[in-house]
């Protein structure tokens, strides 16, 4: 920052930064000037590419504006802000977001026209930044979304990886991976600062010495250290001239690293080393809700975390700052476990850096952070072993061991002579190696802790976390998850949004309560006859995204049923294909005449983690069932199985609004939460579901009329289990089950290859985790009840209207609200 001195001589250079003109005139002269001095080419000669980099600068400039004036507004009067930390974001493309919170997309559309381009075009070009995996990154973009819009002082951390998720194609029925090179076309979304380093350090070991008050102190003497380099982006709010920053840090060798290497006269050993250190953010771990004991993804948590912290502590806050006053300036929230690292290392900087004793520190370090957990599978809780924290990161494993001790003695003078509950709730583990639970060090250090559904909530009260919410009640609480309105409403659904704007106004964008306007209308004939007039449009989107996207000829009059989530053996794709199967082993066997059937497709969109076997089978299985039924003429074209690969953003996006029926099927206390749901049932789709995370809260709102409810529920499920679970009871008295698993055991779909399926087949009958056989009858129980109310073409639409009046509920603003008020306590709008 330049001091007073700074004063520039014409009257331009000392202004305030000025916002480029808000007409089709300004836009187009913004977007030639990007094109011919930011690409270099002449309109004539531009590509594709430079047209839609040129576009996005363009843009982008207008966001850069608000961007300064936020920041310029928020420096003259500091306020406690949020850091979320968050290891991945899913954000989508940001082209169509962009213009619409600039409110810019009808004079960009026809600035482009003017200039002979097709703004959808364009927007087409756009490679979406994948980086993560599934819910928590899409829930942390909805969060900064909703943050901007509310005018909250948030900045969000992560990392800036050079590959996202990866691709996924088909290769003969099986999953393929392939490289997300996402920035191979420029990213001209972010802006870099390779000036800013900041030095992070590895390994080595640590030393005491005594300092000149004559305290002893320790050092860290590094084995070896990397550079962060700042990439800002822009998060701007939706039309209130506030843009927030997500900043994603790259890693980059130091001088140091090559030069000593060089030294020994070994340029490619130099090389080598380089590409090392820069291997920490080259690309995102594609595991979901399973963490991957891997020492490079420790070093990439601890790599974003180190500079997020100190990016705060050095650039964000004042040089005079009191490191006492933290706990009023900051809350760091923990979105999930990945930067729990944190505590040890903000408990480093404040004893080793800012000379603090360890209980001081301890009291500041305890008020700047909040956990949200996002998982009940106990195997999804990271852990990471002793001897590796002591490898990478010497001074935070002693760091941990203080803490846990001053942590025990706390539990021990609350639990008198209860040696058992001190081993369970230690953050360090004995079994099955030492390890540092790093829940238990999020929970201990954290202010507050909270679940993604009510129910999810509950069970990590009552289940996971009990010990913990024993000793310490007040600290837990619930948040249940949203979605931002703005890209799965108004973006995503063009023509629902004009419907419902003309309807109730355009207030319900920023207050998506107010969609409880649309109730009445629910039993209006006139409405209902637009609201599927929507969805018919909605559909005949999709049928043409698919048919250029991947070749697929979509049905067309059919009930669109959809299950697109990440592939996992909790969220039982098996039991949706066991009911495909069922309905089309009912057409092969002569028992129900095809002309009766309700025409479905249903499309399926899911990765699987590459090294994760049974979602793989399961993944190569949909594609062999698809195979068979789509090109069996007894079928008579009633039933069809749509598999399009790479499930992203950009298509749930598309495919969200065209959905009649919402596929929400895990078991009972295993989804923590889902997102999905909640776009779903915002769109207008009814949803077929278990009472498990935030479906029971949907179920509430919507009311069981317009929900179609079945399977056990957690307690049942407890129980079940608790007296032993046979799936194969299931198989022997279940017909219709049997004949099922029969067909497809048999290798009707493999081209009579047994050996194909027997990984899916063998799991189900002899183990079958998530007990799909013991909820089977109930789903296609309820599958009925779907078709017999899809019949009702007027009754299926009031229930539609009915989920989205009354689901404004899961607006990310709403989850925004409660953060603030329940967690947070910072001031929005100032
Ligand atoms: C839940 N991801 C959903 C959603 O709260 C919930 C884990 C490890 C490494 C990488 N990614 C993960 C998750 O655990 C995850 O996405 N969890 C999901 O969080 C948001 O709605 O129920 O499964």
């Amino acid at each position: 920052e330049r001091g007073p001195s700074f004063a520039p001589k014409h009257p331009l250079a000392s202004g305030p930064v000025s916002t480029p003109p808000h007409t089709v005139d300004g836009f187009v002269k913004e977007f030639l000037r990007e094109l011919n001095y930011g690409q270099g080419v002449p309109l004539s000669r531009s590509s594709l590419n430079d047209q839609y980099l040129a576009l996005a600068r363009t843009v982008r400039g207008y966001l850069t504006a608000r961007w300064l004036q936020t920041a310029t507004r928020r420096r003259q009067k500091p306020h406690k802000m949020v850091g979320y930390l968050s290891a991945e974001y899913l954000l989508g493309r940001q082209l169509d977001n962009a213009l619409l919170a600039t409110d810019l997309t009808a004079i960009a559309d026809e600035a482009l026209k003017q200039c002979g381009i097709d703004l959808d075009a364009l927007r087409q070009a756009e490679i979406e930044p994948g980086l993560g995996n599934g819910g928590l990154g899409r829930l942390a973009a909805c969060f900064i979304d909703s943050l901007a819009t509310m005018d909250a002082p948030c900045v969000g951390y992560g990392l800036r990886y050079e590959y996202g998720i990866f691709k996924q194609t088909f290769v003969d029925g099986r999953q393929v991976e392939v490289p997300d090179n996402w920035l191979s076309m420029g990213g001209p979304w972010e802006i870099p600062h390779p000036e800013m380093e900041v030095p992070v350090h590895f390994g080595g070991h640590t030393e005491r010495y005594v300092g000149e008050d004559g305290r002893e102190r320790t050092r860290w003497i590094s084995g070896w250290d990397v550079l962060g380099i700042r990439y800002n982006y822009m998060v701007p709010g939706y039309q209130n001239g506030v843009v927030n920053t997500l900043r994603l840090w790259r890693a980059r060798a130091t001088r140091a690293f090559d030069l000593h290497i060089f030294n020994a006269g070994d340029y490619a050993e130099a090389v080598r080393s380089q590409t090392f250190a820069e291997n920490i953010s080259k690309v995102l771990y594609p595991e979901d809700s399973t963490p991957q004991g891997k020492e490079l993804r420790l070093q990439q948590q601890y790599f974003f975390v180190a500079c997020s912290i100190y990016d705060f502590l050095k650039h964000t806050q004042p040089t005079d700052l009191d490191v006492r006053d933290l706990p009023e300036r900051i809350i760091f929230q923990l979105n999930d476990t990945h930067p729990v690292i944190g505590i040890p290392e903000l408990m480093r900087l404040l004893m080793d850096d800012y000379d603090l004793p360890f209980d001081e520190a301890w009291a500041i370090t305890r008020q700047c952070f909040a956990y949200t957990c996002h998982t009940l599978l106990p195997e999804a809780l990271e852990v990471w072993s002793v001897s590796l924290m002591e490898r990478l990161l010497p001074r935070h494993m002693e760091i941990i061991y203080m803490i846990n001790e001053v942590f025990l003695e706390e539990v021990r003078e609350a639990f008198p002579g209860d040696e058992l509950r001190v081993r369970r709730m230690s953050i360090i583990g004995d079994h099955p190696e030492r390890s540092v639970r790093m829940a238990h060090l999020a929970t201990v250090a954290s202010v507050k802790v909270n679940g993604v559904a009510e129910l999810h909530s509950q069970l990590l009260r009552d289940k996971v976390l009990s010990d913990f919410s024993e000793m310490w009640p007040e600290k837990f609480t619930n948040v249940t998850n949203g979605v931002t309105p703005r890209r799965f409403v108004r973006q995503s659904n063009p023509n629902l949004s004009k419907l419902i704007t003309d309807t109730i106004g355009v207030g319900w964008v920023a207050n998506l309560d107010r969609l409880r306007e649309l109730e009445v209308y629910a039993e209006d004939e006139e409405f209902r006859a637009k609201f599927r007039e929507v969805k018919a449009l909605n559909k005949e989107r999709i049928t043409a995204v698919l048919k250029r996207r991947d070749g697929i000829e979509l049905p067309q009059g059919h009930l669109l049923d959809v299950m697109v989530k990440r592939l996992h053996e909790y969220k039982r794709q098996t039991l949706k294909l066991l009911h495909m199967v069922t309905l089309y082993e009912g057409i092969i066997s002569g028992e129900v005449d095809a002309a009766t059937v309700t025409p479905r497709t249903v499309v399926f969109g899911a990765k699987a983690a590459p090294g994760y076997r049974m979602a793989k089978e399961t993944i190569f299985l949909i594609n062999s069932v698809a195979k068979v039924i789509n090109n069996d003429p007894r079928v008579e074209g009633k039933l069809f199985i749509a598999f399009p690969a790479n499930y992203n953003v950009t298509l749930a996006e598309r495919l969200i609004p065209a959905a009649d029926l919402s596929e929400q099927i895990s078991l009972a206390g295993k989804e923590a939460s889902g997102t999905g749901n909640m776009k779903f049932a915002l769109n207008g789709a009814l949803t077929i579901g278990t009472d498990d995370g935030a479906n029971v809260e949907i179920r509430q709102l919507v009311g069981d009329d317009n929900f179609f409810l079945f399977g056990m529920d957690e307690p049942a499920v407890a129980e079940l289990q608790a007296k032993g679970y046979q799936p194969t009871a299931y198989y022997e008295s279940n017909e219709r089950l049997r004949r099922a698993i029969n067909l497809i055991d048999s290798g009707h779909f493999t081209d009579g290859n047994r050996e194909a399926v027997s990984t899916v087949i063998g799991d189900l009958l002899y183990n079958d985790r998530f007990l799909v056989l013991a909820d089977y009858q109930s789903y296609i129980d309820a599958q009925a009840k779907v078709e017999a109310a899809y019949a009702d073409q007027e009754a299926w639409s009031r229930s539609a209207i009915l989920n989205v009046a009354r689901t404004g509920f899961f607006s990310s603003d709403r989850s925004m609200r409660d953060y603030i008020d329940r967690i947070w306590h910072i001031k929005t709008g100032s």
